[in-house]
């Protein structure tokens, strides 16, 4: 089992499997002014991606910084890491993952209906044994794991400051996603970090 990062509490989901649930530090919370400068980065298109071998539009805005990330058949080519994101980074490789270097923003308006249905992430160029950090900004919604092929499913609250650490073997066993809920309200920005292997 891998161990939690420090301040972090461990969630067992299955005898070989956990989430570990933190907070971000104060320095790092967002207040309105910050959240709406978040929000303005969003792309004014949704990323098409390939399911079942259709072009889709995915169900919510998505940006990858720093590393490109490939996402069901598709690739989100990296833009450079804005200054306000740097922080963010930094503070995941010191306490959690040196090795983390591609991030990705997720924007979901509830009026629009935005969710992300489950899926496990793509271990493409994805370090071996790196995890996988999510951080949540603004309104809440729900984290929902399911085992992978298995039946059930474990729901974690994501609030503004929320911070989850999913090992890779995790990733691997259980897939995830932020559902569309009945009474979902506000504007919610995750941030997810990963660790790639690039050329440098
Ligand atoms: O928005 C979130 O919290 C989840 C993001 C996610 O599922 C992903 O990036 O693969």
């Amino acid at each position: 089992m891998p161990t939690a990062p420090d301040g972090f509490e461990t969630h067992e989901l299955d005898d070989e499997h956990v989430l570990f649930v933190g907070e971000l530090p104060d320095a790092l919370r967002l207040d309105e002014t910050g959240f709406e400068a978040l929000w303005q980065l969003h792309p004014e298109e949704y990323h098409e991606i390939h399911l079942h071998g259709r072009a889709v539009k995915t169900p919510r805005w998505q940006q990858a910084y720093g590393v490109d990330y490939h996402y069901s058949g598709r690739v989100n080519a990296g833009l450079d890491v804005p200054a306000a994101l740097e922080p963010y980074r930094r503070w995941a490789r010191e306490t959690i993952d040196p090795r983390l270097n591609g991030l990705l923003l997720i924007w979901y308006d509830a009026v629009l209906g935005h969710y992300i249905g489950k899926h496990r992430d793509s271990t493409k160029n994805m370090r071996d044994g790196a995890p996988i950090v999510t951080m949540s900004f603004g309104a809440s919604r729900v984290f929902r794991l399911r085992p992978y092929r298995g039946r059930g499913f474990r729901d974690f609250p994501v609030d503004d400051g929320r911070v989850f650490v999913m090992p890779y073997a995790t990733n691997l066993a259980w897939t995830h996603e932020v559902p569309k809920r009945v009474g979902d309200r506000g504007r919610r920005v995750s941030l997810t970090l990963r660790a790639f292997a690039t050329d440098e």
